[in-house]
């Protein structure tokens, strides 16, 4: 059984050169590209997206961040798709992520932590639609 995942190569990642690294990975594992491209969000997009945060203290720095130049946002499909991808983007914060993994190969900072990956099926669902509405 297949599942969809939204990924973003978050905007350092993008400044970083790391997008080729990301996507090889992604295809590495035997993960497959459904949809993809480069933009810069609004605030108004970059507040829904992360709108579980919105009470948050970093939420303002977050959405400054995320905001701040452009990212690539992608659907990845393949059999349980978040939790895989999840796994290669590893720990929030890329100090403690294992080595391995994306934010624990490149990341050192939590705010700057490269990729995003959604964490269940009712935010891949959400997520999907804000980014790709033509989708469904
Ligand atoms: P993401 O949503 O970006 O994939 O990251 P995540 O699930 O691993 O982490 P989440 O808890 O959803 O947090 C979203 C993003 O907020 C930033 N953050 N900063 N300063 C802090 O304590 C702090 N905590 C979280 C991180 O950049 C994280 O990716
Ligand atoms: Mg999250």
């Amino acid at each position: 059984m297949s599942e969809r995942t939204l990924v973003l190569v978050k905007p350092d990642g993008v400044r970083r050169g790391l997008v080729g690294e990301v996507i090889s990975r992604i295809e590495r594992k035997g993960l497959t590209l459904v949809a993809m491209e480069l933009r810069t969000l609004t605030r108004e997009t970059a507040e829904s997206h992360y709108e579980e945060h919105a009470s948050k203290p970093f939420f303002g720095e977050l959405v400054e961040f995320i905001t701040g130049g452009p990212l690539v946002a992608m659907v990845v499909e393949g059999p349980r798709a978040i939790e895989a991808f999840r796994s290669l983007a590893g720990s929030t914060d890329p100090v403690s992520a294992a080595p391995g993994t994306i934010r624990g190969d490149f990341g050192l900072q939590i705010g700057e932590n490269i990729v995003h990956g959604s964490d269940s099926t009712y935010s891949a669902d959400r997520e999907i639609k804000l980014f790709f509405p033509e989708l469904g």
